[in-house]
C-alpha cells in the first residue's frame, strides 16, 4: 500500500491543470513500478482531510478535457438542498458527512454496515475521468475518484435470487432542507439490474479532482454510471440492498412517462418534452451531438441485447 501526504509547498489539484495531473501521476507509477513496488488496488488515503494521491487511471477513461473544478461544483442536481443549480453549493456546505455508514444488505449471505473509512481503506481506488450526461441536455467531464460498485457488493456475497440492487440517500430533513418540500419522495431513489451493477464502469466516487467529494456532488459516496443519464448517479448513498424485484426509483415514480428505470443515454429516444439528440458540454456555447449510451457503447450495450430500447427507456 503507498500512502503519500501532499507536502505543503505541493500545489493542491485544484491549482494544477488536469493534464500536469495526470502527467504527474503517470511518472510516479512508472517509478513505482521499475522500482519494483506493487500498485496493488491504487493508492489509499492518510486521513480524510487529505486529497487523493498518486491514484491508478482507469482504462476507462475519456480523453476528452476535463470541465474545470469550479464548474463541476458550481453547477448541480442535488434536490435535497433545492431544485436550483447553485443550491447545492450554497447550502449544503454544512452536511454533515461524517461518522457515515453505508449498510448493505437485502439478498446477500453478508450483509454489513461499513463505515466510510472501511469503504476508502479496502476498495481499489483510482481515477475515473468520466462524462456524465444530465437529462436536462448538458455534460460534463469529470475526473471521479472511485472504485467498482461491484468490488463492494461481492464483499456481501450476493445470492442468486438478487436481481437488482437498490440505493437509498440520507434521509435527514433537519440537514437537507429540500426534503421539507415534496418536490420528490424522499429519501432519493435509484436502482440498477444487477449485471449493470457488476459491470466495472459502474462506480461508487468518493473524490473528484484528487480530492474528497465536495458536498453539492453527493459526499461522501455517490453512485456514477456514466452510460445513464445522470439522475441513476445518486448522492450521499446510505443503503444499497441486493433485492428480487424491479427498484423503486424517484425521478420513475414521479413522472414515469419521462423518466424510465433505465434511463441508458439514447440520443434516438426523446424526452417527451424535449430532444435528448445534442447536449451542451458544460463551459462550451456549440451543442455536440449525444452519443448512444453517453460514448460507452462498445462497453455496455450487450447489456442490452434483445431489448427494445424506445420501449425500455
Ligand atoms: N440524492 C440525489 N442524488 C442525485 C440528484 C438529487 O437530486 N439527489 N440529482 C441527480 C441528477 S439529476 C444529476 S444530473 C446528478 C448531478 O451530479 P453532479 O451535481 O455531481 O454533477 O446527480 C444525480 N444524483
Ligand atoms: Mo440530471
Amino acid at each position: 500500500m503507498l500512502i503519500r501526504v501532499r507536502r505543503a509547498s505541493e500545489p493542491k489539484p485544484s491549482e494544477i491543470t488536469p493534464e500536469s495531473l495526470h502527467l504527474d501521476r503517470r511518472r510516479f507509477i512508472a517509478g513505482a513500478s521499475a522500482a519494483g513496488v506493487a500498485l496493488v488496488g491504487g493508492a489509499a488515503i492518510a486521513d480524510e482531510a487529505s486529497p487523493f494521491t498518486d491514484l491508478p487511471d482507469s482504462r476507462f477513461n475519456t480523453t476528452e478535457e476535463s470541465t474545470p473544478f469550479d464548474k463541476i461544483t458550481a453547477y448541480n442536481n442535488f434536490y435535497e438542498f433545492g431544485t436550483g443549480k447553485e443550491d447545492p453549493a450554497r447550502y449544503a456546505g454544512e452536511f454533515r458527512t461524517r461518522p457515515w455508514t453505508v449498510e448493505v444488505g437485502g439478498l446477500c449471505a453478508k450483509p454489513a454496515s461499513f463505515a466510510i473509512e472501511d469503504i476508502l481503506k479496502s476498495s481499489p481506488l483510482e481515477d475515473r475521468i468520466y462524462r456524465l450526461r444530465c437529462v436536462e441536455a448538458w455534460s460534463m467531464v469529470v475526473p471521479w475518484v472511485g472504485f467498482p460498485l461491484r468490488d463492494l457488493l461481492n464483499k456481501v456475497e450476493p445470492l442468486g435470487s438478487a436481481k437488482f440492487v437498490a440505493f437509498e440517500t440520507l434521509l435527514d430533513p433537519e440537514q437537507m432542507p429540500g426534503q421539507a418540500v415534496r418536490t420528490l419522495d424522499w429519501p432519493y431513489r435509484e436502482g440498477l439490474r444487477l449485471d449493470e451493477a457488476m459491470h466495472p464502469l459502474a462506480i461508487l466516487a468518493v473524490g473528484l479532482y484528487g480530492k474528497p467529494l465536495p458536498n453539492q456532488n453527493g459526499a461522501p459516496i455517490r453512485l456514477v454510471v456514466p452510460w445513464k443519464y445522470g439522475f441513476k448517479s445518486i448522492k450521499s448513498v446510505v443503503r444499497i440492498s441486493l433485492v428480487e424485484d424491479m427498484p423503486q426509483a424517484s425521478w420513475n415514480m414521479a413522472q414515469p412517462s419521462e423518466y424510465g428505470f433505465y434511463s441508458n443515454v439514447n440520443p434516438a429516444v426523446d424526452h417527451p418534452r424535449w430532444s435528448q439528440a445534442r447536449e451542451r458540454r458544460i463551459g462550451e456555447f456549440l451543442k455536440r451531438d449525444t452519443l448512444p449510451f453517453n460514448g460507452y457503447g462498445e462497453e455496455v450495450a450487450s447489456l442490452y441485447q434483445g431489448m427494445d430500447l424506445a420501449q425500455w427507456f
